[in-house]
């Protein structure tokens, strides 16, 4: 089992809990609906079922499971109650109620041990996954457990693995029955279920938190998970996403002779032998540093932290997706629905954390380009943040027109929208990102990435000042050159050094190595926030 770095106590083993909730969009809004409670019910968003509750999930005339088209939900089950999705605000509530409960419940647990054993204080880091998962650190807590003694010899979970080391089953039973304590206050309190995986790292948690689900837990002894991963496909991975094992099945399909990827064990025997094919599998996925995280997945071996995230979001999106939207009107009233719904979060967000964005990111798509969206960050207007930090209703119309008019220039700006022109929006995303106060600002790529943008973004400001100026773009540009900056590339996340111009076009290149080439030049230049995503994702 892996120790923890802890200075007190190096051999301490390190226990990581994964809890998700059961079916959260469907258990939220049965909530608040309790006459629905035995009834299939399924959420809404567009044409597709999000989630279903666990009745629809049983149903003996066939399951409607999670992301099932509704029309073929419906033909499974004609009685299916379906309740509109669209609004994520109870879900956003529902997720901060869960967390509260769970830092309560942790604060107090500390707090008694901390009491009994005359010891500091310590956190339990905790890390948001999404809306419905999230990681703890208990390694600390349960040494601590163990030492306060009194608690029984029993697992209260299933088990899955086996170990003979005994320590490591004292900790993993202890944090147990822990983690089943918490479960119950969490019902109690918020009447949410949730389903826990209990292990010595976050991959062998998460595998196991879906295991027994609903309403239950599993404890993953870890002696024998090499093997157990082996055998697994690559994408049951937490980490190996769909894009990573489309580019490996497309390599294997061009060079049969070379291995395959069916299984983790596949992908080891392919890439994970020498030098030589660890590189052939960087240059594939196109990051070194993400070839070894995925070849010690498949080797079921993750130290990663458990990197507390704070109760507050990274960045606030608000998107939709259309049909037909080819007039200026319908881009309006488009922009003004997300700009209405990120300016009234942004101004509760405030009211909370006390917190500014410093990043307005817009992503559009034009026409049916797949699932290729593109993304363009700039500077938050400061009228925006002061708008959204001030009180009263007029206040939060004039944030909502400023913000408006930020994304139609933006808009007009990279993608050729406006009334002069034709096009075909379907899809528009507005977010705001990069909090001044917030902790997850610390996060190292993160922040490269950020000051990665505003770099970005004021050199194009100077080259536009050097249209009209000759001289001062060849202030802005000859300054910029004596800067040797190292910054990590955000696509392929190598370390580069040398100027921001430079810098900025290497990005540019790795942008348009992917599908970028067919797309307009001012959008290839722009970010692309699904490679960006996946990239956040994965490391
Ligand atoms: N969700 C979504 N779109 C997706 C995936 C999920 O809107 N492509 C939403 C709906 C889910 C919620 O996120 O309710 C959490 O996702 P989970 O995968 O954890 O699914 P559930 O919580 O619904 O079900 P489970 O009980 O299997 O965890
Ligand atoms: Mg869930
Ligand atoms: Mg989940």
């Amino acid at each position: 089992m892996t120790p923890t770095s802890s200075p007190h106590n190096r051999s301490r083993p390190r226990v990581v809990a994964a809890l998700d909730l059961d079916c959260f969009y469907a258990s939220v809004a049965i909530r608040s609906r309790p006459h629905l409670k035995h009834k299939p019910v399924v959420i809404v968003q567009k044409h597709l079922c999000v989630t279903s509750n666990y009745v629809a999930r049983q149903l003996s005339h066939g399951a409607v499971q999670k992301m099932t088209p509704v029309s073929k939900a419906l033909s499974i089950c004609p009685d299916l109650v379906l309740i509109d999705g669209s609004d994520l605000t109870p879900f956003r509530s529902a997720n901060q109620e869960v967390m509260l409960v769970i830092r309560e419940w942790l604060a107090a647990r500390v707090d008694a041990v901390r009491r009994k054993l005359s010891v500091d204080w310590f956190d339990c880091p905790c890390q948001k996954l999404g809306f419905d998962e999230v990681f703890i650190d208990m390694s600390r807590l349960i040494e601590c457990e163990i030492a306060v003694g009194g608690r029984p010899w029993t697992f209260a979970a299933h088990l899955f693995g086996r170990t003979n080391d005994d320590m490591v089953r004292r900790t993993l039973m202890v944090a147990s029955q822990l983690v089943d304590e918490l479960r119950n206050k969490i019902v109690q309190k918020t009447q949410l279920t949730l389903s826990a995986g209990i292990s010595e790292s976050k991959l062998l948690a998460k595998l196991a938190v879906n295991m027994h689900k609903p309403n239950d837990q599993t404890v993953f002894l870890p002696e024998e998970a090499p093997q157990y991963i082996a055998m697994l496909a690559p994408r049951k991975l937490p980490g190996f996403g769909h894009a990573t094992e489309k580019k490996l099945q497309d390599w294997v399909a061009k060079h049969p002779a070379m291995g395959n990827v069916a299984t983790a064990c596949d992908v080891i025997n392919t890439f994970g032998g020498s030098e030589k094919s660890r590189s052939v599998l960087a240059s594939i996925i196109g990051s070194n540093e993400f070839a070894h995280k995925i070849l010690a997945l498949c080797r079921g071996e993750d130290t990663s932290p458990v990197v507390e995230s704070g109760d507050a979001f990274k960045s606030m999106t608000s998107m939709d997706s259309f049909r037909k939207c080819c007039t200026m009107d319908d881009v309006r009233a488009h922009i003004r629905q997300r700009a209405t719904d990120l300016v009234t979060r942004l101004r509760k967000d405030w009211e909370t954390h006390r917190r500014r964005p410093n990043t307005l990111s817009v992503g559009y798509r034009l026409g049916r380009n797949g699932f290729q969206g593109t993304t363009r960050l700039t500077t938050m207007p400061a009228e925006i943040t002061s708008l959204c930090s001030s009180k009263g209703t007029n206040v939060r119309d004039s944030a909502i027109d400023a913000l408006q008019r930020a994304v139609l220039h933006l808009l007009s700006e990279n993608a050729g929208i406006s009334a002069s022109q034709q096009f075909d929006l379907t899809w528009i995303a507005i977010g705001a990102t990069n909090f001044d106060d917030s902790r997850i600002c610390k996060n190292k790529l993160a922040s490269t990435i950020t000051s990665f943008a505003h770099k970005q973004n004021s050199i194009r400001k100077d080259c536009l000042i050097g249209k009209t100026s000759k001289c001062g773009q060849q202030r802005a540009i000859m300054k910029r050159p004596r800067q040797a900056k190292q910054l990590r590339c955000p696509i392929c996340n190598r370390q580069l050094t040398g100027n921001l111009l430079m810098i900025n076009s290497h990005v540019d290149h790795c942008l348009n190595r992917g599908s970028g080439d067919d797309m307009p030049k001012k959008a290839r230049t722009a970010f692309d926030t699904r490679r960006v995503d996946s990239f956040f994702s994965k490391t």
